[in-house]
């Protein structure tokens, strides 16, 4: 039986240089090692991290998180078998007995639960998504992505408002995918540079461009879709949009574009963007408590309206969103609930009222590439892990590109 023998937690780096946790849990079969992710534009009813205050990394560090790890988690949780993945979650919660994680904190738990779930993966001599299937009782297949080329909002220090800006190829095989994406990244990286010039290629969060000079949506989109059909791909690769709206949002007006709209006007000018560009898919295009014109949007377009701040993966919120008829897919972001139990839980009742399921990272990413992993053992078909830039949004596509791999020669059973 692998019965968890000890827990170590330690303080590392983000892609933001802000700290976040790893926690390692060890059993006499093997260990496993997580560490966790952090937003920027992070929804109101998020579980919440636990970070230090004060002074040092701008209050930002996490070395209480590893304390309560140490000192809290681990007593518990030494003897108790690593398979048990709900009742090692629900030990944790009983621990920290609060709705919102705010007492051992969202971010020592996640690393322990999901460093639970590789360290059983590990004593099963199992390869992490095979692992997760037996969890998640799905069918494994590999995702189409979801890749995020220009970056606004609370991503980028420029002067677009919608957050994200997707290419979704359509291609026959993930590989094709991912090259068509590259393709299309780097013919734009050659258009801002030559109508732009200098300082228009840097790069946002999420690695997709922040080009100063690019200050409208409809001058973004534009200049993807020339990308696209420049780079061969016309007709192959769709558009999906990630709004954020939440950010754009103050005093019951939507500010978009130099505009103050209300949620009508908003909408309206969606239902423009959505058929010029064919847009496939729109998450959270309207702040995270208006249920009502989520609705709205949803029937009238028909494309793919994906809850995030809206439903943080919290299934009370998903269940409101529901009711509402507020979105058909569900935003899947572990580090939003807390725990593997209850991200599955989420996306079993998203699953049960017939919606899709887009497995997605944060903006403040580590080099952990779990949401790989679970985005297949899910087979919910789609994920976004960003550009194909920067390392940690690179290793969730390089290890995707592996498990295709793996699945299509068999090699993953061996
Ligand atoms: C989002 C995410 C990830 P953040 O809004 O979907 O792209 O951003 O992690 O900053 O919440
Ligand atoms: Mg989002």
């Amino acid at each position: 039986m692998p019965l968890i023998t000890a827990i170590k937690a330690r303080e590392i780096l983000d892609s933001r240089g802000y700290p976040t946790i790893e926690a390692t849990v060890y059993t006499k079969n093997g260990k496993g090692v997580a560490s966790v992710p952090a937003g920027a534009s992070t929804g109101k009813y998020e579980a919440l991290e636990l970070r230090d205050g004060g002074k040092q990394y701008s209050g930002k560090g996490v070395q209480k998180a590893v304390h309560t790890i140490t000192h809290i988690i681990a007593p518990a949780l030494v003897g108790k078998d690593c398979r048990r993945q709900r009742e090692i979650d629900s030990l944790m919660l009983q621990l920290d007995g609060t709705e919102t994680k705010r007492k051992l904190g969202a971010n020592a738990i996640l690393a322990v639960s999901i460093a639970c779930t590789r360290a059983a993966a590990k004593a099963q001599q199992r390869c992490l998504f095979d692992y997760l299937q037996i969890l998640t009782g799905r069918k494994c297949t590999i995702p189409r992505p979801y890749v995020n080329i220009i970056n606004g909002g609370r991503h980028a220090d420029t002067y677009l408002d919608i957050q994200e800006y997707m290419v979704v190829p359509r291609l026959k095989t993930f590989r094709n995918n991912i090259r068509a994406a590259s393709e299309i990244y780097h013919t734009l990286q050659q258009q801002l540079q030559k109508k732009y010039g200098k300082g228009a290629t840097t790069v946002g969060d999420e690695g997709g461009f922040a080009p100063l000079a690019v200050t409208k949506t409809t001058q973004a989109l534009d200049m993807i879709t020339t990308a696209i059909a420049r780079s061969g791909y016309t007709g192959k690769v769709d558009l999906a949009l990630d709004c954020a709206a939440s950010e754009f949002f103050r005093k019951g007006k939507y500010h978009l574009d130099g505009k103050a709209m209300t949620a009508g006007q908003l909408q309206k000018y969606y239902r423009a963007l959505i058929t010029k560009y064919k847009i496939i898919s729109i998450e959270d295009p309207f702040e995270q408590n208006d249920f009502a014109s989520f609705a709205r949007l949803r029937q009238e377009s028909g494309i793919q309206i994906v809850g995030d701040d809206i439903t943080v993966t919290n299934p009370k919120r998903i269940a409101m969103a529901v009711r509402h008829g507020s979105c058909n897919c569900l935003l899947l972001k572990v580090n939003q609930i807390g725990t593997v139990t209850e991200a599955l839980d989420a996306v079993r009742l998203a699953f049960k009222n017939n919606w899709k399921v887009m497995v997605s990272h944060r903006s403040g990413e580590t080099e952990d590439t779990f949401i790989a992993d679970l985005a297949v053992a899910l087979g919910c078909g789609q994920i976004k892990a960003g550009a194909p830039c920067r390392g940690e949004r690179i290793v969730k596509y390089n290890r995707l590109l592996k498990i295709e791999q793996e699945l299509q020669d068999g090699s993953w059973k061996k």
